[in-house]
């Protein structure tokens, strides 16, 4: 079985794209976007899987690339064209060329247009296809820079995507309308560049007078992936909180476990913001936290210090992650929720005050 994700990064409305063999765990990203990195990780890790390779489906004007990023995190390779000119990668892919992850595999088409280094990644099955900004949903990508060529971008929809089973489903790198996929069948049949009868001539017409402004973060972007995304110069990497070892979840929340928080009670505020009643209940509460129910948090958050960390806590961990959301609006920045709640902490053995029952701790699993 293929687990197959699709995810956006608005600014630059681009597509990132995770794929794994559930058996194995081994995993393949597409296009990973420098900003979203925590994310991107939080999900493969969350997924419990092992990154094989951060693809690049081409040189990337419009954002910086992830892979970098995603390397010194994963230990996953890099890979993208031969003819992309970038250094740092891996391994340098051209024509029919197979990358595989597990039991499964993508095979490799050039698909030059866009830039002199477009690919477009195929599925062993050939149900999937990720065509960069070559072949858009209804569209195409731009051909006016970066040796733009819309001749080399007809012959490659035409030879290397529209050969591809009628059924094959097409993701692109980007939509600017929010669309998602397409088809094979769909696009030669109703791409206003490129599908019906038009032709070669036709398409280069149309591609030159496009008259779209350059990407805003052209002269960024492009020397950055021609390093596959390692910072350098100005752009340095995004530093992780430095006050305790903390996890980002996907869910967009820093997390701490049990035994961070326990590292950490000296100089942490804990800020427990169940009820009344499960403060004084059977669960206990931990020595020194500071009650705020969660209702009264965003009008007593001036309680709370502004020069110590806080760590949230309730019963399960999911109010405490609301809380930090509330700080975080309240202007409060290093913050992390318990993660597990009062429950993963008595389960773990830690220590608590009040609290009798211990029939709970039974109750918590991950
Ligand atoms: N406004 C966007 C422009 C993005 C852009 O030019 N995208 C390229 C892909 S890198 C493209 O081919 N766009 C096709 C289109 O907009 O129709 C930005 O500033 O980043
Ligand atoms: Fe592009």
């Amino acid at each position: 079985m293929l687990m197959f994700r699709q995810l956006f990064d608005p600014p630059s409305s681009t597509y990132t794209y995770l794929l794994a063999d559930e058996q194995s765990r081994d995993a393949v990203i597409i296009d990973p976007v420098f900003e979203q990195f925590r994310r991107d990780g939080a999900l493969i890790e969350e997924l419990g899987l092992r990154l094989a390779y951060a693809l690049e489906t081409h040189v990337h004007a419009d954002h910086v690339t992830g892979a970098w990023l995603l390397k010194q995190r994963t230990g996953c390779q890099i890979a993208l064209a031969a003819k992309s000119g970038a250094e740092g990668a891996d391994r340098y892919l051209v024509q029919d060329d197979i990358v595989v992850f597990g039991r499964r595999n993508l095979q490799v088409r050039q698909t030059p247009g866009h830039t002199n280094g477009c690919l477009t990644y195929v599925l062993d099955d050939r149900s999937m296809a990720f065509t960069g900004d070559c072949l858009m949903v209804r569209g195409s990508g731009r051909t006016d820079f970066q040796q733009g060529d819309p001749h080399a971008m007809y012959r490659s929809v035409h030879q290397q995507i529209f050969s591809l089973p009628d059924l094959c489903l097409l993701y692109p790198a980007h939509d600017y309308r929010g669309l998602t996929v397409t088809s094979v069948r769909e696009e030669r049949r109703f791409n206003p560049r490129l599908g019906g009868e038009i032709g070669e001539g036709d398409f280069t017409g149309y591609m030159n007078n496009l008259r779209l402004a350059h990407p805003k973060k052209l002269d960024v972007a492009v020397p950055a992936n021609l390093k596959c995304g390692r910072p350098g110069g100005d752009g340095a990497a995004p530093e992780d909180p430095a006050w305790a070892a903390l996890r980002y979840s996907f869910a967009g929340i820093w997390e701490i476990d049990p035994h961070g928080l326990e590292e950490q009670a000296r100089v942490v505020q804990v800020l427990d913001v169940r009820e009344p009643a499960e403060f004084d209940g059977s669960l206990g509460r931990i020595h020194g936290a500071i009650l705020i129910p969660l209702g009264e948090l965003a009008e007593r958050a001036g309680e709370l210090s502004r020069d110590r960390p806080i760590v949230t806590v309730c019963r399960a961990g999911g109010r405490s992650a609301q809380a930090t959301v509330i700080l975080r609006e309240a202007g409060f920045t290093d913050i992390a929720n318990l993660a597990g709640g009062m429950l993963r902490w008595r389960a773990e053995g830690h220590a608590v005050e009040g609290g009798s029952a211990l029939e709970y701790v039974g109750e918590y699993s991950i």
